[in-house]
């Protein structure tokens, strides 16, 4: 299992190292020592209702301060585990779309998905369904040139679910495994942007009534709690499948991952740590919680 460690680093400098320190010398878990816990918890974006329930749980379980470490090491593992669901390409093609707002990581981590699919020995295409901007059509097309991944793509301005229909249509006639489709930076309070998206979704149906076979929502982790929100807009308008969170090795507050595990509770594909085309991880629970209780 492929390890977190180096892109955790910061979370681990400002919460779980700060509860191994917290517990160290402790008697009991008094009402100074859980209100630093929940200090502490807070800070690390895990969210208020679980923060809560954790200090709930080690209350009610009458857990003394030496086993605490390991008691909420468990109670985080617990809350991830049902979000453990890795991607399984079934469908051929099997088509993905990438949605989030603007700077979240989408086309990076299109990149980073297209080179773990290659070396799988999967065919893949991508589409340059993002024709707001022009650099966005020319990053997608220079990676594509050279990664030797084909990329179908229009002109600047041009209609994104025109753009995602030639290529779905492409993908089929050439034969090819997985089409990843890139999108425009979307806000959730632009209504217009998630119109635009629902189109996407519907000219895909008339070429593959299942298709996308995957609507991935990628949400930076640095999001804070307010992101939640616009997440839980992408899922109601659009349904979606599952999650690619990006940008743990960028934020101290890498407890988003438990609230967003407790408040989406979708499916959690991929976790992004770091700029380059192999940091990012398929997820899972239990090796996720361990490294970020490593100690460094
Ligand atoms: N540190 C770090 N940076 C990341 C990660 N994923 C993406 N980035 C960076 O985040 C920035 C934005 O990434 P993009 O992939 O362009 O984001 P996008 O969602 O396509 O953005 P728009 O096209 O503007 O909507 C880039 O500088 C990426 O290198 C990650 O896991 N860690
Ligand atoms: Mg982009």
């Amino acid at each position: 299992m492929l390890k977190f460690i180096s892109g955790l680093l910061r979370t681990r400098q400002q919460f779980t190292s700060k509860l191994a320190n917290l517990f160290r010398g402790k008697q009991k878990l008094d009402a100074e020592t859980l209100s630093e816990l929940e200090t502490i918890l807070l800070n690390a974006d895990v969210g208020f209702a679980t923060t809560e329930s954790i200090i709930q749980y080690l209350t009610k379980q009458k857990i003394n301060p030496e086993q605490a470490e390991a008691a909420i090491q468990d109670y985080l593992t617990s809350l991830l585990e049902p979000c453990v669901a890795p991607l399984v390409i079934q469908n051929k093609p099997f088509v993905i779309l990438m949605i989030g707002i603007n700077g979240a990581g989408k086309t990076t981590t299109i990149g980073k998905i297209a080179k773990q699919l290659q070396s799988q020995g999967k065919s893949v295409m991508l589409a340059a369904g993002d024709t707001f901007r022009a650099a966005a059509i020319e990053q997608l097309d220079a990676w594509g040139q050279r990664n030797n991944i084909p990329v179908i793509s229009q002109h600047t301005g041009a209609d994104s679910a025109s753009v995602v229909f030639d290529a779905l249509q492409s993908t089929q006639a050439k034969n090819i495994d997985v089409l990843l489709a890139d999108t425009a930076g979307r806000l959730h309070t632009n209504d217009n942007l998630l119109e635009e998206l629902k189109k996407v979704k519907r000219v895909m149906h008339k070429l593959d009534p299942n298709a996308p076979h995957e609507t991935m929502l990628v949400l930076d982790a640095s999001i804070g709690q307010n992101g939640l929100q616009q997440a839980l807009k992408f899922h109601e308008s659009l349904g979606v499948t599952g999650l690619a969170i990006t940008k743990l090795d960028g934020t101290a507050k890498g407890g988003i991952i438990f609230a967003i595990a407790e408040q989406l509770k979708l499916p959690i594909r991929y976790v992004g740590i770091g700029e380059g085309i192999d940091d990012l991880i398929p997820f899972d629970a239990k090796t996720f919680v361990e490294d970020l209780f490593v100690k460094d």
